[in-house]
């Protein structure tokens, strides 16, 4: 299909040099309004274009994809995460699905290591005080006493490329990184990485004092991090999620905060995002992000350029 005939419809506010290659490029609508669509101004949106590109805050669940318009052919998504796209769905009415890999798992494992960092160390308690006239009455031997990292062993439950990152990162601290996936890695990588396998979840669990979670949201993670399994970890452990807030159930952390059972968490993502559990906000071994894992200007300029490559594969006649 001639490109600038590919009609595609962009639900959020993208860079704007990535806005300006795209509607040099295709013929595009906007929504002028930087807000989530929600599902009948998506199905507007939807109702004639031949590509769709949304993020992570709309959902595409069935019933919206099988309303599509008979044009809807890419769904070219801005963001590494699909499982707000039923894709059996659009496989059923013949859509691909396209992602954004690779570009931000540098971005996404910093932020991974920037928590794994401040929970132990205090960064945010410490800082929220010196916001604060006079909190900061002077040093003491005992003020502000924290974690050290060195020797401890980080979990990594999902070892994909942001995984992989995140230990190559962990060593360089004097982290023993242990981890757990679906399938064990070639040794090589094994080796890079410096992380020996747990087939068993459970078993990683109760020997780690720090966990971070880097899988995928499927029907298979959602909730991994069970009251039962939470129950497994080590009262000082924390926890550090940049994946998605599913694979957490949000409650049951609560209560163990609650209970003083867990050593502490640091989430960037939560169940029922942009929803907050209020009772997470009451903690101070707590550091809530704004889903801001992967936000770095460089990054979504990247994003940017790779739904654009995948836009263009596919008008081309390309599998993206
Ligand atoms: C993105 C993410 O910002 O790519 C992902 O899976 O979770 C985020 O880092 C978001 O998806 C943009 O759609």
């Amino acid at each position: 299909m001639p490109h600038k005939q590919t009609r595609i419809g962009v639900t959020r506010r993208l860079p704007k040099e990535i806005e300006l290659r795209m509607s040099e490029l295709f013929d595009v609508t906007y929504h002028e309004a930087d807000t989530a669509l929600d599902a009948p101004e998506l199905a507007a949106m939807m109702a004639d274009i031949d590509v769709l590109v949304p993020t992570v805050t709309d959902r595409l669940d069935r019933q919206l994809i099988e309303q599509a318009g008979p044009r809807l052919k890419l769904i070219a998504n801005f963001g590494n995460g699909t499982d707000n796209i039923d894709i059996d769905a659009a496989h059923e009415r013949g859509i691909i699905v396209s992602n954004t890999p690779s570009v931000l798992t540098g971005d996404t494992a910093d932020m991974a290591m920037a928590l794994i960092l401040a929970l132990p160390r205090r960064l945010v308690e410490g800082d929220r005080i010196m916001h604060q006239e006079g909190a900061f009455t002077g040093w003491s031997p005992n003020w502000m006493l924290g974690r050290r990292l060195a020797g401890k062993t980080l979990g990594i439950v999902g070892m994909g490329r942001i995984g992989q990152a995140i230990a190559r990162r962990a060593a360089a601290f004097d982290i023993k990184v242990v981890y757990h996936n679906r399938n064990r890695l070639h040794p090589d990588i094994e080796a890079q990485c410096g992380a020996s396998y747990f087939d068993n979840l459970d078993r990683m669990l109760r020997e780690v004092d720090i966990v971070s979670l880097n899988c995928p949201h499927t029907p298979a993670t959602y909730h991994l991090l069970s009251a039962r399994r939470l129950a497994l970890l080590q009262p000082h452990a924390i926890v550090v999620n940049t994946s998605r807030g599913e694979v957490i159930d949000e409650d049951a952390l609560a209560d163990r905060l609650t209970s003083g059972d867990i050593g502490g968490a640091a989430l960037d993502v939560f169940e029922r995002e942009p929803a907050i559990n209020p009772r997470l906000r009451a903690f101070d071994n707590v550091i809530l992000l704004p889903h801001m894992s992967s936000a770095t200007m460089e990054g979504r300029q990247s994003m940017g350029e790779k739904v654009i490559i995948n836009i263009q594969s596919w008008a081309d006649g390309h599998r993206p």
